[in-house]
């Protein structure tokens, strides 16, 4: 099997997706620590356009973007599949991956919201956002993938494991059981499947370096 290498960063949503998929897979890699704030020349050399992790290594060819990263994985090693084979239920997952993306500014709005109307508001949205995907999305089934967990479990995989950092970062509450009970079940379950609960940070530093990463662009911000 030619070399698989993966650049990251240990608190990265986007670099944990990959490192998930390629243990689900069973992918034997090395994984690669990047300092954000050094980079690596051969994060540079692998990523000119964005300069970002995370990166994965293929017998030398690089790809990023951890949605296209996960794509690529799942048509190397075709085992453990992470989409559906039927053609219509692989475009709907991909429709919710891309809703996710989509909808990015919603959660940034909220996650940047320094209190009062404005607050109200960005939580308004995120909470009615979050919404949509439970009734629309995931129904009454346990995972988005059905019994086990697929890209569109993975890609919103942030809510079930690191958006309690968030809100107790901000001090407000949208992912609740009595709000969103069917997709709060599935946050639970989530970090419940192995795989992933061995895969993820300590929630101490991830608090931590929430709290930090959020000062840190709200400071950019007033800076601008
Ligand atoms: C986002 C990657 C990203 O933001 C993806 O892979 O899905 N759309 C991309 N990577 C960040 C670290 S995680 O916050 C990054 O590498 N930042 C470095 C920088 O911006 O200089």
């Amino acid at each position: 099997m030619a070399e698989v290498k993966l650049h990251g960063f240990w608190a990265s949503p986007f670099s944990h997706r990959v490192i998930w998929a390629l243990k689900i897979k069973g992918v034997e890699y090395e994984y690669i620590e990047e300092d954000l704030s050094n980079k690596s020349e051969l994060l540079l050399k692998y990523n000119p356009v964005y300069k970002k992790i995370p990166v994965l290594v293929h017998g030398g060819k690089p790809i990023a973007e951890s949605l296209v990263i996960l794509e690529y994985i799942e048509e190397t090693w075709p085992e453990n599949p992470l989409l559906p084979s039927d053609p219509y239920e692989r475009a709907m997952a991909r429709f919710w991956i891309q809703f996710g993306v989509d909808k990015g500014p919603v959660f940034r709005a909220f996650f940047l919201s320094t209190g009062g109307e404005e607050q109200e508001k960005a939580a308004k949205e995120f909470s009615e956002m979050l919404k949509i995907i439970e009734e629309k999305a995931l129904g009454d089934k346990k995972f988005f993938g059905g019994d086990t967990i697929n890209l569109v479990d993975i890609s919103y995989a942030t809510l079930a494991y690191w958006f309690k950092n968030v809100e107790e970062v901000i001090g407000v509450k949208v992912l609740e059981p009595n709000t969103l009970p069917r997709l709060y079940q599935w946050a639970q379950n989530f970090k419940e499947v192995p795989v992933i609960k061995e895969n993820i940070p300590d929630n101490d530093k991830m608090l931590a370096y929430t709290r930090l990463i959020r000062e840190k662009i709200l400071a950019a911000q007033l800076n601008k």
